[in-house]
């Protein structure tokens, strides 16, 4: 039996985080403010998990938005999400920066559970619906909705970055992957190095003809393109410019000691973000001398995430030694240089602190986009502040007018962070009119729009 939606998103996560016993508000993000009106416009739905093992709960409404929720079992959450997803797939991605673990029993748990989402989908879709499935968690599940339900036209986006084929030729079950990516009539890419990658493992392990972008699949045509995401630019921008968002970044800054110099970092604190590099370089520059204490206060939020993964209680250990030996070293009574918070922020708090810093440090070993550091240069309308930005973001491809790094070259960050604090307010306002303008221009608007445009006049 059809189902009666012509616009479904399949993504591990329903866009609603839960408060209190059964309250539900909508999840900060631009992926959800993007795409809310186009489900509302075109009677949608979202499918996903809850967010807690073992939960079955029967479709809602929230907000305007049609909710679908796909159950995992305490068990499935382990090995699916918390394995598979995030001890298999993630570090694999970003370069192996973490040793992957390969395990026939996650990838059972993997398979399961895409199928499951594959199948709620087959239900709910409306004949010749358009399913945009979402992230390297659901790969399976273009291919597998296809087989059900062939009139559908299928999009996916893969969030993260694409890695090359000698990285992902590792994995024992590559051709699974592909063959369930190659069900989309659409695989979007934050950067065409990932859609390239993608055609080419394809040409070379599943002896598949391409013309460009274009794979030839059993008679149909699968393209393969970049759909760098972005931000809600025009949202951030407004609420920045709120009194009570320019009081609180005063006052931030005195609570900071009112410093010449305050630099932030603000990411979930994953090893793929390369917090222990640039907080080894600020280090450096306090012993140096480059810096002297009370001239610059670091402040480093880092988002709780993913908690019960090995690699993920090791870097939380990594870290807060190395913040603990520096405070040690260089701090002052009741004068800490780096500020770390292992919390999350609500989105007012998050803008005051990007108001508040004349650095953003955005230094990831290898990030499918960042949005961080586009949130950033959205809240900069005084032309103010400087971006510090690694090589390895998807965002470096746009935001050319950063202040440049690698963040393996522990010198280079100290020379790029040194220059960004000392940079004039011309330089500055030179550097930050173009990456504004960049961001304006390419909102996450535009992106939602790009894809779905592509999707269905492919
Ligand atoms: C994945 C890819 C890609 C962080 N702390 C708080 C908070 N945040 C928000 C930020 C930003 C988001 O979380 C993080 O997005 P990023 O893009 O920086 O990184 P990932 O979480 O790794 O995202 C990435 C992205 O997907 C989208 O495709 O860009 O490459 O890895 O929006 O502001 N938000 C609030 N409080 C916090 O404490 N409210």
């Amino acid at each position: 039996m059809d189902g009666t939606s012509s616009f479904l998103i399949v993504a591990n996560r329903l866009p609603v985080d839960r408060v209190g016993e059964s309250e539900w508000r909508r999840s900060p993000g631009g992926l959800v403010t993007a795409i809310a009106p186009v489900m509302q416009r075109r009677d949608g739905a979202w499918l996903g998990w809850t967010g807690a093992g073992g939960e079955e709960l029967k479709p809602f409404d929230h907000d305007g938005m049609h909710l679908i929720p796909v159950p995992l079992s305490a068990l499935e959450v382990e090995l699916y999400y918390e394995g598979f997803s995030n001890a298999t797939l993630w570090p694999l991605y970003h370069d192996v920066v973490a040793t992957p673990v390969y395990s026939r029993v996650l990838w059972d748990a993997y398979r399961a559970v895409n199928d499951r989402f594959a199948r709620a989908a087959a239900d709910a879709a409306a004949p010749g619906a358009v399913v945009w499935v979402q992230d390297y968690q659901l790969q399976l599940v273009p291919a597998m909705l296809r087989r059900l339900r062939p009139d559908l036209r299928i999009g996916f986006f893969l969030h993260i970055p694409f890695p090359p084929a000698e990285l992902f030729w590792q994995l024992p079950w590559r051709r699974e992957i592909l063959e369930g990516l190659l069900g989309a009539d659409l695989v979007g890419f934050q950067r065409p190095g990932g859609a390239s990658n993608f055609v080419r493992l394809c040409r070379r392990l599943l002896g598949l003809q391409n013309h460009r972008n274009e794979l030839q699949v059993e008679g149909r045509t699968v393209r393969a393109e970049a759909f760098p995401i972005s931000v809600d630019f025009g949202e951030l921008d407004q609420l920045v410019r709120e009194p009570h968002i320019l009081a609180r970044a005063k006052e931030i800054r005195a609570e900071l000691g009112d410093p010449e110099h305050v630099l932030l970092g603000v990411d979930r604190l994953d090893y793929t973000k390369g917090i222990g590099q640039r907080l080894k370089a600020f280090g450096e520059l306090l012993g140096d001398g480059a810096i002297q204490p009370g001239e610059a206060a670091f402040v480093q939020v880092a988002t709780p995430t993913r908690e019960r993964v090995a690699e993920y209680i090791r870097l939380r250990n990594d870290i807060e030694l190395r913040v603990g030996r520096i405070n040690g070293e260089y701090g002052m009574l009741g004068r800490q240089p780096i500020n770390y918070m292992h919390q999350s922020y609500d989105k007012n708090e998050l803008a005051a602190l990007y108001r508040a810093a004349d650095v953003m440090v955005v230094t990831p070993l290898r990030d499918g986009m960042n949005l961080v550091a586009k949130e950033y240069v959205s809240c900069r309308y005084d032309l103010r502040g400087a971006l510090v930005l690694s090589e390895f973001a998807g965002a470096a491809d746009e935001l050319r007018q950063a202040y440049l790094v690698n963040p393996y070259d522990i010198d280079g960050m100290k020379r790029a962070m040194l220059a960004a604090m000392r940079a004039t307010p011309h330089e500055l306002a030179r550097r930050m009119r173009s990456l504004r303008r960049r961001v304006a221009t390419h909102d996450v608007d535009k992106w939602a729009g790009d894809f779905l445009t592509a999707l269905e006049n492919g």
